[in-house]
């Protein structure tokens, strides 16, 4: 996503009024007492201050931890992290879970700019060897969480999911090709002939035209993949809506191009001859499952979902899952191919320390969170206590890349004691490399539920490489002056959401995509709503993050 700009803080007289000075912080919530007090979300799985890496951590690194809770729902997470800010009542700490809330740069700027957080440079720097080696072999993180004044406010979770990093995919059913004796389509036109013999000749062979060729939701947008067979397009569904991609150097909207004309052209007489789902457009993920669930028959034939489980069960007893296979970037009339790709690692930060903190919870905080950059803390952090919650790869055993020593097996916790293996989750995701992902076990029957994992890898793989390399926009590398952060924030909402909008009229047929007098109109309410100095606020962050 676009660094997205949160409410605004309030009350920023009582930010400054909770700077006290450590010496008088016994009424604040951060102490010098040798307690960090840290300020997280705590899930269904248990209470993170009984958990076993809780009194781990505690006794490896002579630390106290003290919660603050807040919750995994997002919007009562910001607000209830907002009150925390304005309370004048800080926690040394800030520990989040990016997917859940987390800090914006906007904020990671304004409140460095205010001293309500520390500067972490120093202290990684002389108490921090792990997250030093890290930022010597992850330069981009390093980049990530470095401001402008090169300050580095807060640090981000590093998470390279390498699956996730090319969102936009399309699963198909591989038993109704083979019934209907046909190939994986490959170019545009051939999907539509795949699509209309889904439609007409009962590949689930109940007798019923009951078959929805393509489906998709409202969080797993249709779009994104087909268009990209007609002029690179970065959306990724709900993970980044944007369509902003590089010219030449020069930062564009993919939704003005002639490309993306000619992509809503094919996507309309798509819908035109009923080969997309309708619901497609407005159901949501529950319902595209319950399609895909069907009790019947399967009858969704292609989803433009991240993986199998978002349009069927997985695991079912007919074992339905196990028919969706993924189709690689479809070739457009062109000649395009082209895969959206996205950093998979979210931009701002999980991770801040407090000017509540004295300069001891300062140091002791960084060393906890440098503990969970090594090996050791990351695996313990995450998944807890070795032989509940993971165990060390057994002889014989494969890693999800085959060419990686394998490390370690996940062990899926216990319905019935989902906490016993007292991890912290999410929450300790900070150093997700590529590396450590890739060489956890993985069945190598990829149709297994222990073999998921290696499903989506080697799905991915189709697409690694298509994403149109000097077209990409590193949105996640951009920082926007805090004054202007408002003004982004509107012209964002309003244009992309009439792109959105729009698209879906062209698509369905509210609107004529042959008509050039709708065309045109459509391009000047962009100019409209202020495209020109969206772009140019893009283009001149763009070019301040090349330094
Ligand atoms: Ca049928």
């Amino acid at each position: 996503m676009i660094p997205t700009i949160r409410r605004p803080i309030v009350a920023l007289a009582a930010l400054l009024v909770g700077v006290l000075p450590a010496a008088c912080s016994g009424d604040g919530a951060g102490s010098d007492d040798g307690t960090i007090t840290i300020f997280a979300p705590e899930g269904a799985n248990g209470d993170l201050e009984d958990a076993w890496f809780t009194q781990h951590v505690e006794e490896t690194l002579d630390v106290e931890l003290s919660f603050e809770t807040t919750t995994y729902d997002g919007n009562a997470a910001r607000e209830k992290r907002q009150i925390s800010l304005a309370s004048g009542d800080l926690p040394d700490v800030y520990m989040l879970v990016p997917w859940v809330d987390q800090f914006s740069k906007t904020e990671l700027q304004r409140l460095g700019q205010q001293g309500v957080i520390v500067p972490l440079n120093d202290l990684i720097a002389e108490h921090a060897p792990n997250i030093t080696a890290e930022f010597e072999r992850t330069p981009e993180l390093e980049q990530l969480a470095t401001a402008p004044d090169g300050s580095i406010y807060g640090l981000p979770q590093w998470n390279d999911c390498y699956h996730c990093s090319y969102n936009a995919k399309l699963w198909m059913r591989s038993d109704w090709l083979d019934e209907l004796g046909l190939d994986v389509p490959t170019t545009t036109e051939e999907m539509r002939d795949v699509l209309r013999a889904f439609k007409t000749e009962d590949p689930n062979g109940n007798g019923k035209a009951d078959e929805i060729p393509l489906s998709g939701s409202t969080s797993d947008l249709v779009l994104p993949y087909f268009m990209n067979a007609f002029l690179y397009n970065p959306q990724a569904s709900d993970v980044y809506s944007s369509t902003l991609a590089l010219n030449d150097g020069s930062v564009q909207l993919q939704a003005s191009q002639e490309g993306w004309r000619e992509g809503l052209r094919y996507l309309a007489s798509l819908f035109d001859e009923g080969l997309i789902d309708p619901g497609a457009f407005t159901d949501n993920r529950d319902a595209l499952l319950a399609k895909g669930d069907n009790a019947d028959a399967p009858i969704v034939g292609a989803a433009t979902v991240q993986h199998p489980g978002l349009v069927v069960t997985l695991n079912q007893e007919d074992g339905r899952d196990k028919d969706y296979d993924p189709v690689p970037p479809l070739t457009g009339p062109d000649g395009a191919q082209y895969a959206a790709y996205n950093l998979p690692s979210i931009a701002g930060a999980t991770f801040v320390i407090t000017s509540e903190a004295s300069e001891e919870t300062q140091v002791a905080a960084i060393e906890l969170l440098d503990y969970m950059f090594s090996e050791e803390g990351h695996i313990l952090a995450q998944f807890g206590q070795e032989g509940i919650g993971w165990e060390p790869a057994a002889e014989g055993e494969v890693a999800l890349d085959e060419s990686l020593e394998p490390t370690f097996r996940y062990i899926p916790p216990d319905p019935d004691e989902p906490n016993e293996a007292g991890g912290w989750g999410p929450m300790a995701q900070y150093n997700d490399t590529e590396e450590f992902r890739n060489s956890q076990v993985a069945d190598t029957d990829v149709y297994t539920a222990d073999g998921f994992e290696r499903r989506l890898f080697e799905a991915t793989k189709l697409y690694e490489g298509k994403e149109a390399e000097d077209q990409v926009y590193p949105y996640w590398n951009v920082w926007f002056d805090p004054d202007v952060s408002s003004e982004l924030a509107t012209l964002q909402t309003n244009i992309e959401d009439f792109v959105n909008q729009s698209s879906l009229q062209f698509i369905t047929g509210d609107n004529d995509i042959d008509s050039d007098a709708e065309w045109e109109s459509y391009l000047q309410n962009l100019d409209g709503l202020g495209l020109e100095r969206y772009l140019e606020l893009h283009q001149e962050a763009y070019e301040a993050s090349l330094g």
